[in-house]
């Protein structure tokens, strides 16, 4: 795989910590770089103990590459390496050391939901792109708060949590805004949303995400799943409002001009080749 980019970016996200700079060729851990001298930075968010982080590496010593407890600390990637106690990011050099904003040392296990449909056009056909004539594809995306960029509406798996759960959960949180419904509203959206949810997914990825937050010893992993709404009269028909970490949500062609969060336009190319769309 290519080496990471956005987790050697200049400045921490929610920082002014300046990242080590790390060049191409000195992202491999095997390559020799005696002068590699990362910055150590844990966020203060994250050393304020919440329940969703680990504590210090000392006292405190998780069982890496295993599940621990109810915390997966397994890559999907292989085993890690541990050095000094602490995990060893398997991508690479990212300049920082410490887990800057993620709470687990070691994989952080996200799940990304990609919710699409066909985009029509007026008279209600298949809209075809004008350089591929292949249909185009739209997927629900947000604006994400922390950084204003447009993602996939992805989230943390809690400890204990099916993935399948996750990936149901944070696109009802994120783009359906569940959390600030009513008990009788939520109820709505579960029904409508489990159906498409339940159908068979699309596993579109697996795997290491070239995330912003990522450092030597902590990193982001998902399991990037495609939902489908073949018909258009799934959820489609629902009404989309942001919420939790979402600023915005919309229905977003797929094309391979979107600058997104991460590595997730990625994740969206394996989807229209795989729904032999436009890209
Ligand atoms: C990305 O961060 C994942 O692909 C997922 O979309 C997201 C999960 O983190 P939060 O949205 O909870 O910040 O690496
Ligand atoms: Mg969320
Ligand atoms: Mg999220």
């Amino acid at each position: 795989s290519p080496a990471h980019i956005k987790a050697r970016c200049a400045v921490y996200p929610g920082s002014d910590t300046h990242r080590f700079p790390v060049p191409d060729d000195k992202v491999d851990w095997e390559t020799d770089w005696p002068q590699y001298s990362p910055v150590n930075y844990t966020a203060p968010a994250v050393l304020k103990k919440p329940v969703w982080a680990d504590l210090e590496i000392g006292a405190f010593c998780p069982q890496f590459n295993l599940l621990d407890g109810s915390v997966d600390r397994r890559s999907h990637e292989g085993q890690y390496r541990i050095q000094n106690g602490k995990p060893l990011n398997p991508h690479g050099r990212t300049g920082l050391e410490g887990r800057g904003l993620l709470g687990r040392w070691g994989p952080n296990h996200a799940a990304d939901p990609i919710v699409t449909r066909w985009k029509i056009d007026s008279s209600g056909q298949r809209f075809l792109h004008a350089d591929s004539k292949l249909p185009v594809l739209q997927f629900v995306s947000i604006k994400r708060l922390d950084c204003g960029e447009w993602a996939i509406p992805g989230g943390m798996v809690d400890p204990g949590e099916r993935i399948s759960q996750t990936l149901q959960r944070e696109f009802s949180e994120e783009a359906l805004n569940s959390l600030k419904a009513s008990d009788s509203e939520r109820e709505k959206i579960q029904k409508r949303i489990s159906e498409l949810f339940s159908s068979a997914g699309l596993q579109v990825y697996i795997g290491y995400v070239d995330d912003p937050r990522n450092t030597d010893n902590a990193w982001m992993e998902t399991v990037a799943v495609n939902f489908h709404d073949e018909s258009g009269d799934s959820v489609s028909e629902l009404p989309l409002q942001a919420g939790d970490d979402a600023g915005q949500v919309s229905w977003t062609d797929i094309d391979s001009s979107l600058a997104l969060y991460a590595n997730h336009s990625q994740f969206l190319k394996t989807v229209a080749e795989e729904r032999k769309a436009h890209w």
